[in-house]
């Protein structure tokens, strides 16, 4: 059975296009596991105990919950260090963390109502309209994120076009001469701008070359796969070995903990502390249809709170 890497995502999720242009740029083998746009997801919520975000990822019986943390497992199992979101810094890391903060929100508030209305009835029709913005009017609710309104929100995606048209008057690639993470955190917020019919600017030259850079890098190798096969590798897998473990947050292994994003989708996952190391929390779940499963989060984000 193949060990490839499981992208759980769907074909408009641009965070999941970062991971797939990801696998593209290391020409990854991996296997795609479409779930719907909105939950419930019955191929991937029973392996993630209910994270509400896409893309998730999986290894056997070791679940990757965030984007931040797929590219990082990308990064180590090619070799590929610039990948890894983590070990970006300087300009490159500023503009990522611009794109992904309120560059992701700002990409779809500063599209006319009418012109975002007929992209999601093209990708949905009707009755899926209706549901997205149903389920996605609530996405927000308890969480830390505060869009911007349509014309800060256009103010915001000029700032990070020519921002990033900048630094790339000097170099092929954000992140110097080789693609790295903070090409792809920056590109699908842009894509996504794109893909709800809004535009990049025609003399932003560096920009718009680099953009169709990104594109070109593809996706990989990908290879479809069944909920079958997927939920029979978390089966017949162990969760790999845990990374050595520090006290953090008052909190040691074992102890019955919930994890949540912090800023939007605040829907908490619960079970056991696995590992807590500066980059991750890793949290045990004893299912009954898969045996032991270790859910991976980011440290950055989210929070960990103990259970009564
Ligand atoms: N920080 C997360 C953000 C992921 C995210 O916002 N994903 C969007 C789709 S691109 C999402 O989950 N939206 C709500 C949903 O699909 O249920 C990551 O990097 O993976």
């Amino acid at each position: 059975m193949s060990d490839a890497m499981i992208l759980h995502h769907y074909e408009s999720s641009p965070y999941a296009e970062k991971i797939r242009l990801m696998f593209g740029c290391t020409d990854s083998h991996w296997c795609s596991l479409l779930s719907p746009a909105w939950p419930p997801r019955p191929k991937v919520d029973p392996l993630s105990g209910g994270y509400r975000r896409i893309p998730i990822a999986q290894k056997g019986a070791d679940i990757f919950c965030d984007s931040a943390l797929i590219a990082a497992e990308i990064a180590a199992a090619t070799d590929t260090p610039e990948l890894n979101p983590y070990s970006s810094s300087g300009a490159g890391r500023d503009l990522m963390l611009q794109a992904e903060s309120e560059g992701f929100f700002a990409a779809i508030t500063s599209i006319p109502a009418p012109k975002l209305l007929g992209t999601m009835l093209r990708n949905f029709g009707p009755l899926g309209t209706y549901r997205f913005v149903k389920d996605r009017s609530g996405l927000l609710s308890g969480g830390t994120s505060k869009p911007k309104a349509a014309a800060d929100a256009r103010q915001v995606m000029e700032s990070l076009f020519s921002n990033t048209d900048r630094l790339l008057a000097d170099q092929p690639w954000i992140n110097g001469d080789a693609p790295g993470a903070a090409d792809f955190a920056v590109y699908h917020p842009l894509w996504l701008h794109l893909s709800c019919k809004g535009k990049l600017p025609d003399s932003a030259k560096h920009l718009l070359r680099w953009y169709d850079s990104v594109g070109e890098l593809g996706h990989g190798r990908r290879e479809e796969i069944t909920r079958d096969e997927a939920f029979d590798r978390a089966r017949r897998a162990e969760p790999r070995p845990l990374p050595g473990s520090e006290e953090a947050e008052g909190l040691a292994a074992g102890r019955k903990i919930e994890v949540s994003p912090s800023d939007y989708g605040v829907v908490p996952v619960t079970g056991t502390l696995a590992a807590i190391t500066a980059e991750r929390v890793i949290l045990a779940r004893e299912t009954e249809d898969f045996g032991t499963l270790h859910v991976h989060f980011p440290r950055i984000g989210y929070s960990v709170k103990a259970k009564p």
